[in-house]
């Protein structure tokens, strides 16, 4: 490889579970994003280096060509739409469900479900094919509380052991997706850069097998 690829990945599970799958590739970090305040982290090779921002921003950045490459969650690509983007690999990595959950022995709601989420587009998707009228209220985070203080009947969000929702007196409905992160490529560079990125694809496809 010679020409220079920038990969944008999130910080916390993303990144965690994306390492051993660049070692694999024999790219390794210089330094540990969740200690270092950069946003731009060199590797062991001179023609790959991270960018470190949001996970809800990972696909506006490979959309945009700020990366090559990013690694991003199926439920953010879902809200995202994937333009600009192809998403050639399943890493099979950061996995769990969007499901709708509420409160144990909700009684049945009269009129329109009230359901806060940040899962916006998925969610009105998911209604609408099911031919529901719903009312959506947008949050960005710690959906559970809203059923708890009567702001909405119940909630979509991503769920993994199920824990959170226990703990806030909340259990799993209906599943919505299976959720796992994807490798997602710049239409542009997959042109441009295309035997640098191919080959990078082949070396991730790889380490997702060998995993
Ligand atoms: O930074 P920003 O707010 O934009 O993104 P983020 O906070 O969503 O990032 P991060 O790192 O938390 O999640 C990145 C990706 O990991 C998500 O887009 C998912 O694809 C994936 N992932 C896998 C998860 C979970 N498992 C998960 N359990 N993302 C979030 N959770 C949360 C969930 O929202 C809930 O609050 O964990 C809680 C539930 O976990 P359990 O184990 O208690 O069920
Ligand atoms: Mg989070």
């Amino acid at each position: 490889m010679s020409e220079m690829l920038t990969i944008a990945l999130s910080k916390g599970r993303i990144f965690k579970d994306t390492l051993p799958l660049l070692a694999h590739a024999g790219i390794e970090p210089v330094e540990d994003p969740e200690k270092s305040r950069k946003l731009i982290i060199g590797t062991n090779r001179d023609d790959v280096r991270l960018i470190i921002v949001r996970a809800s921003d990972v696909p506006t950045y490979v959309q945009y060509g700020g990366a090559d490459l990013g690694v991003a969650g199926k439920d953010v690509l879902m809200e995202h739409g994937g333009e600009g983007l192809y998403e050639p690999l399943d890493l099979q990595i950061a996995k769990c469900k969007l499901m709708t959950a509420g409160p144990k022995d909700a009684s049945p709601v009269q009129g329109r479900l009230r359901i806060a989420t940040k899962f916006v587009n998925s969610t009105k998707r998911y209604y609408a094919e099911q031919g529901k009228q719903v009312d959506i209220i947008k949050l960005y985070g710690s959906m559970e509380l809203a059923p708890l203080v009567g702001m909405a009947d119940m909630i979509v969000d991503l769920v993994d052991t199920g824990n959170t929702l226990i703990a806030n007196g909340l259990e799993p409905w209906d599943h919505i997706a299976d959720i796992s992160s994807r490798l997602i490529v710049n239409k542009a560079s997959m042109k441009m850069k295309h035997d640098t990125v191919k080959s990078f694809i082949n070396m991730m496809e790889e380490a997702v097998k060998k995993q």
